[in-house]
């Protein structure tokens, strides 16, 4: 047995409430080492995994990683929230009892880390000194290495953290035990992988995976699901997967800061990282804040402000490239410490590609190795639907090489929020954008968002996959709690944000956009930000406030025929048959009376149209 208590003692780490929670986790665990961990550590961990191979080098002092071939993504399916109370069960947060999942748990758990090193990760999700510290501290238990130099990429790994926490109760404990791999049925009908938030015990536990937001806690189970569960709970606060960016007027020296929540592939990593179109980069500078989570909340001089939790970016890969996302390409350049995961690496040269990095895959196949670890020389390269990286391969950096990262991401008092924007990929129907004033509908506007859904087999024509807020796979608790939760905090704040509903993804009847997308987004944020200065009244709509042509700026943009127009007008048969799916998604929660009052309102104002 490992003497738990004098290595945490020889640590540092002296609080007594982790000093319980490790011995007891390590008792279940039964590690043959505990080691306790900061961002310090970094570059130790790293030579002792490229010793152990668990690591391959990149060139510049960056890292190849490849997971389990079963296990390359978050599994919604294996993922439960559980608390002791029935009436947090949601649509879609597969509530179970907390004390069978606790019990199930433990069980899979015992004895599964023998052998192995028990990593212990002190961490915050927060700038340090915040006032939501009490939510943003945690300690994760891992037995995976590559898991401890991931957390100290995305969170703020350290001692003091946890050492400095007011109350020293006060932290998520998350224990991670990877598990035996290749013997854990994943996706059978007996699949062994469990990953719980035991949100009212703030305690996370996930068995079966040393992937991603399955296995860095910090990230996902605690940015995300165990925060939305204490953001109502404390009634302070609302945890969102949002991306948080500004747009810097360097006339005025005015910043508009921005939070959004856009369902998966609807161009989140790639808006959160943009930068302005160069027709308009003398004037406005477009920061980053953060591409996956902001908390969001009310301080006492009523402003609605955001920060990021997150110390860093775990982006997808695929299709990154200087046109699409040319902040992240600096962003993982040689000296950044960056990580890959499940992309393709060159044995020889050490460089790593991934579809989309380039237009074609490199032609000298010489030391290519495909995301599995097969040689790409052995096999036919272009073999449609065999990919020379996993689709959800990923990089992972930290925030401060991200090249325009804003001067103040690192503020514990977080940005003013000005404007809270949705947007999933969806090819009729939405409009470029459209700005909506009152708060009910805004938050109605969030729960009904949604994304075309990605096979026309996965529902009826013209449907949407319905994601509110685009926490469908994060929400902690029942729906209509939540969007009660929301009128709330955003009630309380006496300068109200603007609302506004985003897409960049509509198609002509030949398939092609209508709009160009990436830097030119910035354009549609810019007349929002107008709109809200009262510099431009739009044209009013049922759904909302669409831009006039001549007050959307569109310089050094060139359109088909049409197609201004179509993005800035709505389709109003369309809208009446997207209400009717609206409501058939919207009965299923237990939703406050102002989000039907605002559903009905859009309803009539559609019928009078
Ligand atoms: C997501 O899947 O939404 C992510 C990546 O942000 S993961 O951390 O794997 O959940
Ligand atoms: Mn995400």
């Amino acid at each position: 047995m490992v003497d738990v208590q004098s290595v945490l003692a020889d640590a540092g780490l002296t609080n007594p409430h982790v000093v319980e929670f490790v011995t007891y986790w390590a008792g279940i665990t039964q590690p043959d080492r505990v080691e306790v961990v900061s961002a310090s550590d970094d570059a130790r961990l790293l030579e002792e995994s490229l010793a152990a191979g668990e690591l391959l080098p990149v060139s510049g002092d960056r890292y190849f990683s490849r997971s389990y071939y079963k296990d390359t993504a978050r599994s919604e399916e294996r993922t439960v929230v559980a608390t002791s109370n029935p009436a947090d069960k949601g649509i879609y947060n597969n509530w179970k009892p907390a004390e069978d999942t606790v019990a199930t748990l433990t069980e899979r758990m015992t004895g599964q880390s023998k052998g192995k090193t028990m990593y212990v990760i002190p961490y915050l999700m927060a700038p340090q000194g915040s006032p939501l510290e009490a939510y943003a501290a945690g300690v994760e238990l891992t037995d995976s290495r590559p898991v401890v130099q991931q957390m100290i990429r995305m969170s703020r790994v350290g001692v003091h953290y946890i050492n400095e926490l007011a109350d020293q109760s006060s932290f998520v404990k998350a224990v991670h035990v990877t598990g035996d791999l290749p013997n854990l049925g994943q996706g059978t009908a007996d699949d062994q992988r469990l990953f719980a938030t035991v949100a009212d015990q703030r305690t996370i536990l996930h068995f079966g995976s040393s992937y991603g937001g399955n296995a860095l806690l910090g990230k996902i189970a605690h940015g995300l699901r165990q925060a939305c569960y204490d953001g109502r709970a404390s009634g302070k606060f609302l945890a969102e997967q949002f991306l948080l960016l500004g747009i810097k007027d360097k006339e005025t020296g005015k910043t508009f800061h921005v939070v959004g929540g856009f369902p998966s592939a609807s161009g989140k990593t790639n808006l959160s990282m943009t930068m302005s179109p160069d027709e308009l980069g003398d004037r406005y500078e477009v920061t980053f804040y953060g591409d996956d989570i902001a908390w969001i909340w009310v301080d006492e001089d009523g402003k609605l402000r955001a920060f990021n939790p997150e110390n860093g970016v775990f982006g997808v890969a695929k299709d990154t490239n200087e046109a699409t996302n040319p902040g992240a390409v600096d962003a993982i350049v040689p000296g950044t410490g960056a990580i890959f995961t499940n992309v393709a690496y060159n044995e020889k040269t050490q460089d790593v590609w991934w579809e989309g990095k380039t237009k074609h895959h490199p032609d000298d196949l010489d030391g290519w190795i495909d995301w599995k670890g097969e040689r790409i020389a052995a096999r036919n390269p272009d073999e449609a639907g065999d990919p020379w990286a996993h689709p959800n391969s990923r990089f992972t950096t930290t925030i401060a090489h991200v090249p325009n990262a804003a001067d103040d991401y690192n503020d514990p008092a977080g940005v003013v929020v000005d404007a809270i924007i949705f947007g999933g990929r969806t090819r009729d129907r939405e409009p470029l954008i459209r700005a909506i004033t009152d708060v009910a509908e805004g938050v109605y506007d969030g729960m009904t968002l949604g994304a075309e859904a990605t096979f026309a087999a996965e529902g009826v024509e013209g449907m949407l996959r319905y994601d509110p807020m685009s926490m469908r796979p994060f929400m902690a608790y029942e729906e209509g709690d939540y969007a009660g939760h929301w009128l709330k905090i955003i009630g309380e704040a006496t300068v109200k944000p603007i609302f506004a509903h985003v897409n960049w993804f509509q198609r002509g009847t030949d398939g092609h956009f209508l709009w160009n997308g990436y830097r030119d987004n910035v354009r549609a944020l810019l007349w929002l930000w107008k709109f809200q200065n009262g510099e431009v009244k739009g044209n009013p709509t049922a759904v909302g406030v669409i831009p006039t042509a001549d007050e959307l700026n569109v310089d050094g943009m060139s359109f088909q025929p049409g197609d201004l127009e179509t993005l800035l007008s709505i389709d109003v048969d369309r809208w009446k048959q997207e209400m009717g799916f609206r409501e058939e998604h919207l009965k299923q929660f237990n939703l406050p009376e102002a989000i039907w009052e605002a559903h009905r309102r859009v309803a009539g104002d559609l019928d009078k149209a």
